[in-house]
């Protein structure tokens, strides 16, 4: 796959306003913060395509990239204490809306940060994927603020709170340093082959 061929397309800010389903996706999902907008920047080799924010809740729409037939999504974080009901209602739909929507979802990379404990809303999430049958793999970010020995002894400590079966693949990953960029890529191009 060609990444620098990579164009914006669209923002959903309501489930109404997501596209049809069927081209092959790859999403990406985790807590505000997390540093999902930052990974696929890195992903696409663009400094600023994708919005990054040191503000939590930069991203509020669903955000589609296209690469070829190949669509990346941007969701937005949860976790974020936001202001009003109404907001948190907003981001409920919108992502039961494209969650339960029936799309070809080939790959959701599932962003955790490497520095903390399994968080209940984290552990929610990935319990809400193995619900629906999704694939997924695990992304542990900023990974530059360990050692790599360090990175992978907190990846295992990780791995067993979310209980995750063996065969589900993971990354250590830094979008500061580039780490685990090429395996990234290699864990997409596998799944968008099945
Ligand atoms: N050290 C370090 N910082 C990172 C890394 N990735 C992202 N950040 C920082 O973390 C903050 C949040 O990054 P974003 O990419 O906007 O996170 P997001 O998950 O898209 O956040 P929302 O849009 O709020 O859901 C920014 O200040 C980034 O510079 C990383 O790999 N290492
Ligand atoms: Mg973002």
């Amino acid at each position: 796959m060609n990444y620098n061929l990579v164009k914006f397309t669209m923002s959903a800010g309501t489930a109404q306003q997501l596209p049809k389903p069927g081209r092959p996706e790859i999403a990406f999902v985790g807590r505000s913060n997390v540093g999902k907008s930052s990974l696929m920047n890195k992903l696409f080799g663009r400094k600023d395509l994708v919005k990054v924010s040191s503000k939590p809740g930069k991203t509020t729409t669903i955000n589609f990239f296209a690469i070829g037939n190949v669509d990346f999504v941007d969701l937005p974080g949860y976790g974020f204490a936001r202001v009003n009901a109404t907001e948190q209602e907003r981001w409920n739909n919108l992502m039961e809306g494209y969650f339960e929507g029936e799309r070809n979802l080939k790959l959701v990379v599932a962003l955790v940060d490497i520095r903390h404990d399994a968080s209940p809303l984290d552990l929610q999430m990935i319990g809400y994927l193995e619900s629906l049958g999704l694939p997924y793999c695990i992304a542990f970010t900023k990974a530059d603020k360990f050692s790599r020995s360090k990175g992978l002894t907190q990846a295992a400590m990780l791995r067993k709170q979310f209980e995750l079966e063996p065969e589900v693949p993971w990354v250590l990953a830094s979008s500061t340093a580039g780490t685990g960029i090429g395996n990234l890529k290699d864990t997409i191009e596998r799944a968008l082959r099945k």
